[in-house]
């Protein structure tokens, strides 16, 4: 790569700007509140629960994908980018939604799946009609009689090749995702010109910005001929998905993302967060420095599987390795770019479901987990259920699983030989139905979920915190103790100190703290009447000095 790495990450100023102080709350919209009873959530439900998120103190919302689109991967296979989905809404619900958003001091930005349409959008419908047309250079379109040698090794994140032949247009298609989901060829300046168009369309209405999907895997490597490359097995068969080393990091990735902020995004003083599976600190820090012009802020994934481990494994998540991998990043990112803190997304199980297996922890697991998220340097994204305490759902077979990621693997699995027990073992530990069930709003409902309202109101009193001190949004970040299972860090600016002492683990210790004279603001409310000495299991504590 021959990307320049400036800037050089320092501890200088760091600039003020909104999404720094928002905390963000993601919203699966199929799965969040069903306002007219079919079973799937819809705009008018979101509406209906602003008042709801704007008294937990959110400040901006991120809608995951509203588009029209035939659900292969519940909207992030597009049809259609200027049109709501039909079970969502309408348009004018979605206008409806933005300046009730507004009104209550809150930003809405939307999902941005800019890297594949469906297969049903039109571009690609007209690209098969004519794939010497203007549309057959928008996709990877490969010509050949061949319908069983497709054009390299590359496979799909969703099982099998990532390759679709066409007998009709006489053929191939890539598809990173699924058979459904068509990759757009970025190389095509008229294709970066509908994108730029499609994206000022809804910045125009106001939208505030958006997360943008897979972005990091826009630009693909190609040969000298302009075909794409071979995978290497080595790294195929470390990484799963052979041909990565491609387009994680492509060589005009940067390039593509300056020339979209430039027409779309800085007009509009719009925000960017990209989410970039992959990419670790320092390219993260190429694509947000801030004067880059590139993005925002970026979601990178290593804090949610511990090494060794993938989503598929049913294991125990040492939370150790959370302290050490926020520790290196909050010490080494630089204040020229700014982190984003989550734990949970809808492509991944429930985080308290990966730290423990038992109940009685998980109401000081969830916690924990705010209390970090609320207190470490960075920008909060809560995704919806978090602050009710979800875990995992008890799913017990393969028919309540809908996922196509699920469903494809399972079949994958049973054909490598698996059985149809060990299988579902193996979906239950990673599904990403785990995050897209409906919300059990109501207490009364047979659903095998509860919600919490004690964690709710914890919620919303570590976000007043943190909203009314500034040493928590921008202060300085320093660890004071990270032996094993402790986590004691220090946050201050020149107004006021704040001593978060943690217990990362299932056994009581010793507190370490308080030292000097500080008053203790918060503590895991399970463990109110135990002696100050002893740190219950996970239990947590706020200190002001
Ligand atoms: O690459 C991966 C390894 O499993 C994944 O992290 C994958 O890149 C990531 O899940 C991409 O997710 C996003 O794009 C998908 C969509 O299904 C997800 O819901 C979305 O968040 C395709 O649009
Ligand atoms: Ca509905």
């Amino acid at each position: 790569n021959q990307e320049k790495a400036s800037p050089v990450p320092s501890d200088g100023p760091i600039t003020k700007a909104w999404w720094k102080e928002a905390v963000f709350y993601q919203i699966y919209p199929r799965s969040f509140y069903d306002s007219n009873g079919d079973g799937i959530g819809d705009l008018k439900g979101i509406l209906d629960k602003l008042d709801y998120l704007q008294d937990l103190g959110i400040g901006a919302l991120w809608l995951s994908p509203v588009y029209d689109s035939p659900n292969d991967d519940n909207g992030y296979d597009i049809r259609d980018y200027e049109k709501i989905m039909k079970e969502f809404g309408t348009m004018e619900d979605f206008d409806l939604l933005l300046e009730e958003t507004h009104k209550r001091g809150m930003r809405l930005i939307m999902d941005l799946v800019v890297n594949h349409t469906s297969d049903e959008h039109a571009w690609f419908r007209k690209a098969l009609e004519n794939p010497e047309g203007k549309e057959g250079g928008y996709y990877f379109l490969v010509p050949s009689e061949d319908s069983s040698n497709p054009p390299n090794n590359w496979v799909s994140f969703f099982s099998g090749g990532a390759w679709n032949y066409y007998d009709k247009a006489k053929c191939w298609a890539l598809h990173l995702f699924s058979k459904k989901q068509m990759d757009l060829n970025w190389d095509n300046p008229a294709l970066r010109r509908e994108v730029t168009d499609m994206v000022n369309f809804w910045l125009d209405k106001g939208v505030d910005g958006f997360r943008m999907d897979v972005i990091n895997y826009i630009s693909k490597e190609r040969n000298a001929d302009g075909s794409l490359p071979q995978g290497n097995e080595t790294i195929g068969g470390l990484m799963t998905f052979t041909g990565i080393e491609h387009y994680y990091y492509g060589p005009h990735l940067h390039a593509y993302l300056k020339e979209l902020k430039a027409n779309a995004f800085a007009p509009h003083n719009a925000f960017s967060v990209g989410e970039t599976p992959g990419l670790g600190m320092h390219m993260c820090q190429l694509i947000t420095g801030e004067e880059r012009g590139e993005l925002d802020m970026v979601f990178s994934f290593d804090q949610l599987e511990t090494p060794g481990h993938t989503r598929f494994d049913d294991y125990t998540y040492d939370l150790n390795y959370y302290r050490d991998y926020i520790t290196d990043w909050m010490l080494h990112y630089g204040n020229q770019c700014r982190m984003s803190l989550f734990y949970n997304n809808h492509d991944n199980p429930r985080m308290i479901s990966k730290v423990t297996t038992d109940p009685s922890f998980y109401g000081p697991v969830a916690v924990l987990l705010a209390a970090l998220q609320f207190t470490l340097r960075g920008t909060p994204f809560v995704f919806q259920g978090d602050e009710m305490g979800l875990v995992n759902y008890p799913f017990t077979s393969m028919e309540q699983i809908s996922d196509v990621e699920s469903v494809n693997l399972y079949k994958e699995l049973l054909e490598k030989g698996q059985s149809e027990e060990e299988a579902f073992h193996t979906i239950l530990a990673g599904t990403r139905d785990h995050a897209r069930v409906l919300l059990p709003w109501n207490q009364n409902t047979p659903l095998p979920q509860k919600i919490h309202p004690e964690i709710t109101a914890i919620y919303k009193e570590l976000i007043a915190l943190r909203a009314s001190h500034e040493a928590l949004i921008y202060g300085q970040f320093r660890v004071l103790n990270h032996k094993k299972d402790r986590f004691v860090y220090k946050r201050w600016d020149d107004k006021d100190s704040f001593v978060v002492e943690c217990n990362l683990g299932a056994a009581g210790k010793r507190a370490a703290f308080p030292g000097g004279s500080c008053t203790l603001i918060f503590r895991t409310p399970a463990y109110k009447k135990e002696p100050m000495k002893d740190l219950g299991p996970y239990e947590v504590r706020i200190w002001k000095y």
